[in-house]
């Protein structure tokens, strides 16, 4: 598979020189220009890291970047997300594409699992990343908080305070280190972390088809009582409806050329980025759920 133009262009140094004013989102709770993160990065060490980006979705917030990335990873497309069919918060055509920037030392938050019942892929652009996972069955040994059951109360899973939490000892640890052109898959529910050990740039996505697509529902529509409860078990049933006809239209003969049947059904069900068309024509207004 060739590789994207991403492989050689996207550094550090790109970033901060092609959108070095512009104002991005690293985090949950912080905002900053490019040219103050990446000197920041550039500046994070093993004893004082420095500033992680996680919350940059590439889509909505930098679609210049969109091209560097084709062809995109096959084995990372959002597949249901990406349906024409998917309600319309919740519709991913452009990849779901997730921009992740750390200097050394610089590392995502916590462990935890993705929400939604998601499975991930990290893929590695440039420099080497630590990545941490640890199975569901260990999720009892790593502390979920209470009310945030996807986050662990672990502060530091490679330096674990073992008197604060015991049963850690006994979780299995799976340990990697991506470098550029790696991709781990992370399945729904496995606990995860990372670190960089260089400054590191690389790309996370989400995945839902046909085996997560179960807790998917459960989890963006839970069954609530009252009013409220008729709206929602009517998404419920659209949902799990779209689900058995995703199904079914997956297992069809894939077709590219244009206006045929198989072509058609691609589109409707999408399983790689070649099926979803014309990306000029993705919608750009539906990232509220985000
Ligand atoms: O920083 C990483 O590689 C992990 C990212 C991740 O797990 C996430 O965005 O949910
Ligand atoms: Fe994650």
């Amino acid at each position: 598979m060739p590789a994207c133009p991403a492989m050689h262009k996207w550094t550090p140094e790109f970033f901060k020189h092609q959108f070095g004013p512009r104002q991005v989102n690293i985090s949950h709770s912080q905002r900053m220009t490019f040219e103050t993160f990446i000197d920041a990065v550039l500046a994070s060490r093993e004893d004082a890291p420095g500033p992680y980006m996680y919350r940059l979705f590439i889509g909505p917030h930098l679609p210049e970047l969109l091209p560097d990335l084709e062809p995109q990873n096959p084995y990372a497309f959002p597949r249901r997300l990406a349906s024409p069919l998917m309600l319309r918060p919740w519709r991913r055509p452009d990849g779901y594409l997730k921009l992740l920037i750390g200097g050394t030392g610089g590392h995502f938050p916590i462990l935890h699992y993705d929400g939604e019942n998601g499975h991930a892929t990290i893929s590695e652009i440039y420099g080497d990343k630590e990545f941490i996972l640890y199975p569901p069955e260990d999720s009892a040994h790593v502390y979920p908080k209470s009310g945030i059951p996807n986050q662990s109360l672990i502060p530091d899973v490679q330096h674990p305070d073992l008197e604060q939490f015991p049963l850690f000892a006994r979780a299995t640890q799976y340990h990697t280190v991506l470098r550029p052109g790696d991709m781990v898959f992370v399945p729904s529910r496995w606990w995860h972390a990372a670190r960089a050990l260089t400054p590191s740039i690389s790309i996370c996505q989400n995945i839902f088809d046909a085996s997560n697509w179960a807790g998917y529902v459960n989890e963006i529509c839970p069954p609530v009582a009252g009013l409220h409860g008729l709206k929602r078990m009517a998404k419920r049933t659209y949902l799990t409806g779209l689900g058995s006809i995703l199904s079914v239209l997956e297992r069809q003969p894939r077709g590219h050329g244009h206006g045929s049947l198989t072509a058609r059904i691609a589109r409707l069900a999408p399983t790689s980025i070649v099926d979803v068309g014309d990306s000029s024509t993705w919608p750009v207004d539906n990232w509220s759920a985000n």
